[in-house]
């Protein structure tokens, strides 16, 4: 078995071989924040490293072991004149202002998430792009959607800037695909969490900074109080899911707004308490700000079962295998 068919579990070798095999063109709009930088290296991994064109409004620091293009995701012309020039077939849109800078910024926040989703679905409308990836968030829920094991079809009533946006953006990925057969395919992320890349801009960052803070200070005060649960998920299981996710076949993706995506829950005592068994003397206090009202109005836990279902969607870690992995990987970092 190959590295790549032991990580994704749902593929096989044979499906890897034929994806390296593929032809496929892929560009990634927003590659430089916290899912793109992981998102890139793994895309490059199966499909070949010139193959995956990373782009982001942020100017090249040569950092970049592949393509890479600066492109404002509000310049149509500019996105469809290197669609055409690299043979584009994939566009994965991950430019987006979220939750809690979206709150400070409306009028942008709505401009960039729904105008940048738009230019895309236009361009694919046209028959210029093959599959698209966009996601969507836990922050389409609301304060009057079941807040424990949030069924995949709810009332949904979002409250924030960020919220509305993600949501009108799954009504028009559908209305794509049903009005014009657009092959556009996109998750419902809980929090996500990572060591490889910085979080920018959300209600859930929390969960990373306590790690750094942690083996840096020992430290650290938390945004939200001590008993909010959220849904949050590791992210080597969020680019899994997102590559299975778009390379499954059409007929098994059968929501074409937003799967809902599961993967653990847990509050910020709970994720302290974890963390000491790495760092026993760490100290937790709270501090909680405005985003707390966001996290108030989302979801604790969330139902996948329609993902499992559809294309066999499972998670692989929970949060002590989060944590044990996080803290060894910060460790090389930071140098404790
Ligand atoms: P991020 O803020 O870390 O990264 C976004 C990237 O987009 C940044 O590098 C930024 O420079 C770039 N960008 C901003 N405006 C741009 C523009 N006009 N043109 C081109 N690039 C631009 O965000 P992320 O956490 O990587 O999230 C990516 C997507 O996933 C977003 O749509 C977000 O809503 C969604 N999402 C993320 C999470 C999470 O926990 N990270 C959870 C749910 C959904
Ligand atoms: C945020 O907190 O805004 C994001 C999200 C859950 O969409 N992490």
């Amino acid at each position: 078995m190959s590295k790549i068919s032991q990580v994704f579990h749902n593929f096989t070798a044979q499906h890897y071989e034929a994806f390296r095999m593929s032809k496929e063109r892929i560009l990634v709009i927003g590659s430089s924040g916290q899912i793109g930088t992981e998102l890139v290296v793994e895309l490059r991994r199966i499909y070949g490293q010139d193959n995956v064109f990373a782009s982001d409004l942020k100017a090249d620091d040569g950092s970049h072991a592949g393509p890479y293009v600066q492109l404002d995701a509000l310049d149509k012309n500019k996105l469809f004149e290197i669609v055409k020039k690299e043979n584009i077939t994939q566009v994965y849109l991950l430019a987006a202002l979220l939750s809690a800078t979206a709150e400070k910024n409306p009028e942008f926040g709505w401009k960039l998430n729904m105008e940048s989703l738009f230019h895309v679905l236009e361009i694919a409308k046209e028959g210029h792009i093959k599959k698209i990836y966009w996601p969507s968030s836990i922050a389409v829920f609301g304060p009057t959607t079941p807040r424990v094991n949030t069924p995949q079809f709810t009332v949904i009533e979002p409250t924030t800037v960020y919220g509305i946006s993600k949501f009108a953006g799954e009504r028009w990925c559908e209305w794509y695909f049903n009005k014009y057969g657009v092959d556009t395919r996109s998750l419902r992320y809980p929090g996500l969490i990572g060591w490889k890349s910085a979080p920018g801009g959300g209600t859930t960052d929390y969960a990373v900074h306590i790690y750094h803070e942690a083996l840096k200070t020992g430290k650290y005060t938390c945004f939200l109080n001590e008993n909010t649960t959220l849904p949050m998920m590791y992210m080597p299981d969020a680019i899994r899911a997102t590559i299975e996710v778009m390379e499954s076949p059409a007929d098994r993706i059968k929501t074409r707004s937003s799967y809902n995506l599961a993967g653990m829950s847990f509050n910020p005592e709970e994720i302290a308490v974890d963390i000491r068994r790495h760092v026993p003397n760490f100290s937790i206090s709270y501090a909680p700000d405005f985003r707390q009202a966001i996290a108030d109005s989302w979801p604790q836990s969330i139902d996948d079962q329609k993902a499992t279902e559809d294309w066999g969607w499972k998670p692989q870690f929970d949060l002590s295998r989060m944590t044990d992995d996080m803290i060894s990987n910060l460790k090389n970092i930071i140098g404790k």
